[in-house]
């Protein structure tokens, strides 16, 4: 077994989704035969991930009946539990059916928004009969291609009167969800609200429930619009919302890609992973990505493989970082950690003690800060010469 080799503690979960995805784009046909979701979960189970996350129309189709419903979670339950995959997420597809062509919680029909609640109520109460704690949402269709049909700020008071709802619903079931929301700028619609993490992490603050709703970065959806995935995670790190993350790989300024995580982007992929585990992040490593469309099940199985063997590589890689000899004494000359902090809590005596420093901006400017090196020496660590 090599250190790479993926193990229930590493927290690696898939999408039924992202294996399933059969390769369909808006130019051309699936290319893969559809697998069910039990051949998923023991496809799963055989390239060593720890669990599988859904869509409530992932597992059952929309059109099942209520005994289909209840013979389809019985096999899936069992499948989980024979291979020990374990189910810690669920979501709800509000973006699929023609009814949400123009949003769901934020769409101008009363009647479509109720629809949308009532699906992710139902899609709840699923998830819950598999003990998944967290609750992602995606609002893929939740934005416009003309700002002709709505005001924005309508559609955010929408998704609050929706959001809070939602969390009531968890209170009185007990479920005891995490709901974690997940910002995308564009596609399928133009414009899509909410487009970042920052824009959802803002929006939380002004829900009844603030405590019970975080955030669902993923790579791609941060760099579309060529913004830093890391930077986003750690703001939300720090801000205890953190609830769940989706890993993958795009390059900037095109359609969503989903590719395998750490193909198109190592580097920042390594600051991502080495960010995870220098704070220690205990939740999902979910992998929201797909295979090339020109892959078989055998490639598809590459793929899963290859986005837990990148990731346990660009950990091993952190720990060699942070143990690097050079790389820590360049990190602890540019510190000045011995320097008095002038600035700490407000205070008249402090402020009037900073007011009356004299700064010697030129000698602070002149000091060499040594980045190149660093730099440098990050990227023999990645390349593999050192
Ligand atoms: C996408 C999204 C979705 C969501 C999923 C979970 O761009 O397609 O990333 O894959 O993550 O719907 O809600
Ligand atoms: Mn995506
Ligand atoms: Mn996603």
């Amino acid at each position: 077994m090599s250190k790479y080799t993926p193990k229930p503690e590493h927290k690696f979960t898939f999408g039924l989704w992202t294996v399933g995805n059969r390769g369909a784009d808006p130019f051309g046909a699936q290319v893969r035969p559809k697998l069910s979701p039990v051949e998923l979960v023991e496809m799963l189970a055989e390239v060593g991930a720890y669990g599988v996350n859904f869509h409530d129309n992932d597992l059952v189709p929309i059109h099942a009946t209520a005994a289909e419903r209840d013979q389809i979670v019985k096999e899936f339950k069992e499948a989980c539990a024979d291979h020990d995959i374990k189910v810690p997420m669920a979501t709800v597809n509000l973006f699929y059916e023609p009814v949400f062509r123009d949003g769901a919680f934020t769409a101008n029909d009363a009647r479509v928004r109720a629809y949308a609640v009532q699906k992710t109520m139902r899609a709840m109460d699923l998830g819950a009969e598999f003990g998944a704690e967290t609750f992602v949402l995606w609002g893929g269709r939740e934005g416009v291609e003309t700002d002709a049909c709505r005001r924005p700020d309508d559609a955010i008071k929408r998704a609050r009167e929706c959001l809070n709802y939602l969390c009531e619903y968890n209170l009185e079931k007990g479920y005891g969800y995490k709901f974690a929301l997940e910002a995308k700028p564009n596609e399928p619609r133009a414009d899509i609200y909410f487009p970042t993490t920052g824009a959802y992490l803002a929006f939380i603050e002004t829900l009844d429930h603030k405590e019970m709703v975080g955030v669902n970065p993923e790579v791609a959806h941060e760099q579309m619009p060529g913004l830093s995935m890391m930077h986003a995670v750690a703001q939300a790190w720090e801000a205890g919302k953190l609830y769940h993350i989706d890993l993958n790989d795009q390059y900037p300024g095109r359609y969503d890609q989903d590719l395998r995580f750490g193909s198109v982007s190592p580097k920042q992929s390594f600051w991502l992973v080495k960010f995870l585990e220098d704070v220690g992040y205990q939740g999902m490593r979910h992998f929201d990505a797909h295979a090339y469309r020109t892959e078989d099940y055998d490639g598809v199985k590459e793929f899963a493989r290859g986005c837990m063997r990148t990731y346990l590589i660009f950990k091993d890689k952190a720990e060699r970082w942070n143990n690097h000899e050079e790389i820590q004494s360049i990190l602890a000359g540019i510190a000045e950690t011995d320097a008095e902090n002038l600035i700490g809590k407000y205070g008249s005596e402090a402020a009037a003690k900073l007011l009356a420093t004299d700064f010697d901006r030129h000698e602070l400017a002149a000091k060499g800060l040594n980045y190149e090196r660093l730099d440098q020496l990050t990227m023999d660590i990645l390349l593999g010469v050192d």
